[in-house]
């Protein structure tokens, strides 16, 4: 685990330098996007389930077909198990956008997670939009409630579907 600041005091010290103008720059930018970050993270908290249930329904009107016999979805178990994944995405997404930093969703979420979808015959694509669908929700939501430039909130959620898709994250 992992946070901008941690990160980039860590990467400091090893080359035993004070921060420079790149570093206070970094520092300043984490600083000024604390307000957005922390409007997402309450708007997380309060709106967890209503967000995971507005991107799950636009990705059945997407893809009906997950929904029905034959479709990964199908079942209540099954469907009960995918609700349940969109919803880890979202917890952790909410833990990287406070950290900016993505090592908490390549250790805990993306390690190890496409074999386990591969072998459980889970939709990769699907599970992906699924992804970017909460970013989305979360994106509108803030910009609905009146917060500017809130594309900054969809990074964590496009890291994990990079990750996903290109499966290429592995165990470090
Ligand atoms: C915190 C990190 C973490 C993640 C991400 C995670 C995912 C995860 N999703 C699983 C299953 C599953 N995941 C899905 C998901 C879907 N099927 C679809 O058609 C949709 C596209 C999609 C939802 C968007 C389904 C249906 C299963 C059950 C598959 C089965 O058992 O047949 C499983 C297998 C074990 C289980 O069912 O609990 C894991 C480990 N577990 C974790 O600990």
């Amino acid at each position: 685990m992992r946070d901008a600041i941690t990160g980039l005091i860590g990467r400091y010290d090893q080359l035993g330098r004070y921060f420079d103008r790149s570093a206070i720059d970094r520092i300043d930018s984490y600083f000024g996007q604390a307000e957005l970050r922390l409007a997402a993270v309450e708007l997380i908290n309060r709106e967890a389930a209503t967000i995971v249930r507005e991107a799950a329904q636009r990705l059945w009107l997407e893809d009906p077909e997950l929904l029905l016999p034959g479709g990964n979805a199908y079942t209540t178990r099954r469907l009960a198990a995918c609700l349940r994944d969109i919803d880890y995405f979202l917890r952790y997404a909410s833990y990287a956008l406070v950290a900016d930093d993505f090592t908490i969703l390549d250790e805990r979420v993306l390690n190890g997670l496409d074999d386990t979808y591969k072998s459980l015959g889970v939709p990769t694509g699907p599970t992906v939009r699924s992804i970017a669908l909460l970013g989305e929700v979360i994106a509108e939501m803030l910009a609905d409630s009146g917060m500017a430039d809130t594309g900054l909130v969809r990074a964590p959620f496009e890291h994990l579907c990079r990750g996903l898709s290109s499966s290429n994250v592995r165990a470090r």
